[in-house]
């Protein structure tokens, strides 16, 4: 009698030689439960994302600027889009997964929890925020499932463009007047810890991390990244003249990496629990437009259905 190998096993090997696992392939039911998790929670991220950066569209100081801000934010809401299609790929619908996010089910990244106070701070969210995302991101191009690798190169060329717009913004008030430096600073002093948080947790309490490495769906560790972030970050920083708000922040020689200091988990915890600054508001907000777009969905739904009764009527 041969031995058999289970499908579990095969599924396994499958992914090992790099092969991409496409919608209607076999596939572990917890495989797809895991990828549903992670994309809606990237898709969620990406549209709750647009609230803080919204905030300065009307504010922007200049005609160019808020062109730009428009058109990242235009991005967000286009990643978002992509990424909730790609899901639904897996065999849950959209309404599902905004059903998800609106009751606290499902998680969209803590970054967006914190305010936005001030034009500096649409700098620091471009440079860290959008950075921590493309390096966390880059990796997912390499992804198992394929329509979720798919949709992450287009990101991240966006993605690129955003990270830049960032720094553009703080390299210029880096370089003005006293008052606009402090207020780059004041911006990099808030965002730095949040942003090193968006890896997740330490590799040892990361609970799902294991398993999701060993179907590629995660390509590198969240300690990995997020010690790939601060290496490549900190000399962009040096560059302008602003400052890191770590005392415990050293070039390791032997590591040849940057040593930094610990992060406040307490404060990761709370945050992803629902208790940051402005979890609720982001919800409250997110349902209102919601329940504000009903219209629209309703008439694309009506103009589709006339679409396909016009089809049917041409094809008899
Ligand atoms: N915030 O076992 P772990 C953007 C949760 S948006 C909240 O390590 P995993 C942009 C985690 O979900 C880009 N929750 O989990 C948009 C899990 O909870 P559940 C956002 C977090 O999945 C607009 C639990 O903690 N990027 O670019 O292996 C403007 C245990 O964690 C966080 C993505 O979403 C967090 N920071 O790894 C500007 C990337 N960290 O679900 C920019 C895709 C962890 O078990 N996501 N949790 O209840 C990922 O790569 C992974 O999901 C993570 C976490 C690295 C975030």
């Amino acid at each position: 009698m041969g031995e058999e190998y289970s499908l579990e096993d095969r599924f396994q090997q499958y992914v090992e030689a790099e092969n991409k696992v496409e919608p209607k392939d076999w596939m572990p039911e917890k495989y797809r439960q895991t990828v549903i998790r992670q994309m809606s929670q990237h898709a969620h991220s990406e549209v709750i994302g647009m609230q803080p950066e919204a905030n300065w569209i009307t504010r922007a100081p200049s005609l160019r600027s808020k062109l730009i801000l428009l058109a990242k934010v235009q991005d967000e809401a286009g990643h978002g889009l992509y990424l909730y299609s790609a899901t639904e790929t897996l065999g849950i619908t959209r309404d599902e997964l905004i059903n998800q996010l609106q009751t606290g089910k499902a998680k969209y990244s803590s970054i967006f929890n914190y305010p936005t106070v001030t034009w500096a701070d649409m700098g620091a969210v471009g440079w860290l925020v959008d950075g921590a995302a493309i390096q966390n991101q880059v990796m997912l191009c390499r992804t198992s499932y394929g329509p979720y690798a798919r949709a992450m190169v287009k990101i991240c060329k966006e993605e690129s463009f955003h990270q830049r717009q960032g720094y553009e913004i703080m390299m210029r008030l880096a370089a003005g007047t006293k008052e606009q430096k402090a207020m780059a600073q004041d911006a990099l002093n808030r965002w730095w810890w949040p942003s090193l948080m968006m890896f997740g947790p330490s590799d040892d309490n990361s609970p799902n991390s294991a398993q999701s490495m060993k179907w590629r769906i995660k390509r590198k560790s969240n300690d990995t990244l997020r010690q790939e972030f601060v290496d490549k970050t900190v000399p962009q920083a040096e560059f302008i003249g602003l400052t890191i708000p770590d005392p415990d922040l050293k070039w390791n020689e032997e590591r040849k990496s940057y040593d930094f200091g610990e992060m406040n988990w307490d404060e990761f915890y709370a945050v992803v629990k629902g208790n940051g600054p402005c979890n609720k508001q982001r919800i409250i907000n997110h349902i209102k437009a919601h329940e504000e777009g009903a219209w629209v969905r309703e008439a694309a739904n009506a103009y589709a259905k006339k679409q396909q009764a016009r089809k049917k009527q041409s094809a008899a």
